[in-house]
């Protein structure tokens, strides 16, 4: 089956912890959020196809800065090919990370998240294998408040059967109070989850 969206290239480009080290041109963004090792590095390496694009740590915390990757995609029956930016966060709600370093990591992911004109949406991962934790809810709150659109993915769907797979995303929607909202189950080892993920990321570039 040939896909819609076909990620034609991908690389890194600009690490931030303030305004002026953001990447110029200004692109759309795609942002990706969640615990440490929840897997987001994971998926930007599956869905951009480049296998150390975003570092992949069995440590968790450790990314500290806001990385830009500068992706190209061809949407199908679309002549221009499109160029966005995958952007990482770093982790939230890591135990060892002191208190005085959490605060200022609020603070410049807060200033961008409030000051991206570029944001299209952000992809909040919870695994799956857990119910989402009070940081993860005070997460989704805070974007919902924002009017900043969510869309919440659980990750690591490989690593639990199918049949606990739908009733742990029926609870992490009961616990987010979005029963009538998709959760995308996504597996970076399978793939699974992939080219429903790039749809919705090829129908914001075309917007
Ligand atoms: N089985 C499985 N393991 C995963 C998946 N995604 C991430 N991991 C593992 O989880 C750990 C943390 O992943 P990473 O992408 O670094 O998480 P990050 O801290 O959110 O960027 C690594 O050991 C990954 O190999 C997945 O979809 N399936
Ligand atoms: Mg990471």
């Amino acid at each position: 089956m040939q896909e819609r969206v076909i990620i034609t290239q991908g690389q890194y480009i600009a690490s931030a912890v303030c305004k002026e080290q953001y990447p110029s041109p200004t692109r759309k963004e795609i942002v990706f959020m969640g615990r440490s090792n929840v897997g987001k590095s994971s998926l930007i390496n599956s869905l951009v196809r480049v296998k150390n694009l975003a570092r992949v740590s069995g440590q968790p915390g450790k990314t500290q800065t806001i990385n830009f990757y500068e992706i190209g995609a061809k949407i199908k029956d679309v002549e221009e090919r499109q160029t966005f930016y995958l952007v990482d966060l770093p982790g939230y709600g890591y135990a060892k990370t002191g208190k005085e370093k959490r605060k200022i990591w609020s603070k410049f992911i807060e200033e961008y998240l409030l000051s991206s004109r570029e944001l299209q949406f952000v992809c909040q991962l919870i695994d799956i294998r857990h119910e989402p934790m009070p940081a993860d809810i005070d997460m989704f709150r805070w974007l919902v408040r924002h009017e900043i659109a969510v869309l919440v993915i659980a990750t690591k769907a490989d690593k639990i059967g199918k049949r606990i797979c739908e009733k742990n995303i029926a609870s992490i929607r009961e616990k987010l109070g979005i029963s009538d909202i998709d959760v995308l189950q996504y597996s970076s080892v399978k793939n699974e989850g992939r080219s429903e993920l790039l749809d919705v990321i090829g129908n914001v570039l075309i917007q």
